[in-house]
């Protein structure tokens, strides 16, 4: 008892010369490590370096201009993996040009890669074209551009229907596909080929309604 209360005094006068005297000290809550500043600055500068390299990447030339305006808005409901910096919703984006454009769909086994769309209010539609465009401007790409694919729809039962079953006629521009009107909730578009290559290139994916046939070829 003796000992303790000697030791609280002790602890009362400690407390009593440091902190009522002088200002407490500022501490940060989080002690800053200096590894931890040096791996920010150098995941910032990696960034930079990523977004020079990715520019630096694109062939000069050919521009296969932007999307038209009267496509169908979709949204991405599921499919196969990608390469993690061109995800399938690259596809319907609206961007033609490089990585960020671009999908580059992975070959699993052998694995013909899809995605499953549905249009943006979720409703039905009666569809009659497609558009599709492959080249993005990156180099060294052509031998993973798509070369054939099929196209499926479902309608509200979720029944799928084949649509189309086509090939890529004339390299990476954008290429028009017409078929007999169907009416569509779910648009699946399944990458036939190069499926003897780990990857599928493929830059942008346009749906048209009847409404919209006044497009030229
Ligand atoms: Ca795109």
């Amino acid at each position: 008892m003796g000992d303790n209360s000697k030791k609280l005094v002790e602890e009362k006068q400690e407390f009593d010369k440091n902190g009522l005297e002088k200002a407490p000290k500022w501490q940060p809550k989080v002690k800053i490590k200096p590894w931890l500043v040096l791996l920010i600055i150098v995941l910032v500068i990696g960034f930079f370096v990523f977004l020079a390299w990715q520019s630096s990447n694109k062939e000069k030339g050919e521009v296969y201009g932007v999307t038209t305006a009267d496509a169908e808005e979709l949204i991405l409901v599921n499919s196969t993996k990608t390469r993690f910096l061109e995800p399938w919703k690259n596809v319907i984006d609206g961007d033609v040009d490089g990585f960020f454009g671009t999908t580059l769909a992975r070959v699993v086994l052998r694995n013909r890669p899809y995605a499953v769309f549905e249009f943006k209010d979720d409703k039905p539609r009666k569809i009659s074209r497609i558009r599709i465009m492959t080249d993005t401007g990156l180099r060294k790409r052509e031998r993973y551009f798509l070369e054939s694919f099929s196209l499926y729809v479902a309608n509200k039962s979720g029944n799928y229907e084949r649509v189309l079953d086509d090939a890529i006629k004339n390299g990476g521009g954008w290429q028009t596909y017409n078929f007999p009107e169907v009416e569509a909730r779910l648009i699946k578009l399944i990458l036939n080929k190069p499926i003897n290559k780990n990857w599928i290139q493929i830059g942008e994916f346009e749906v048209y309604t009847q409404s919209e046939l006044g497009l030229d070829d």
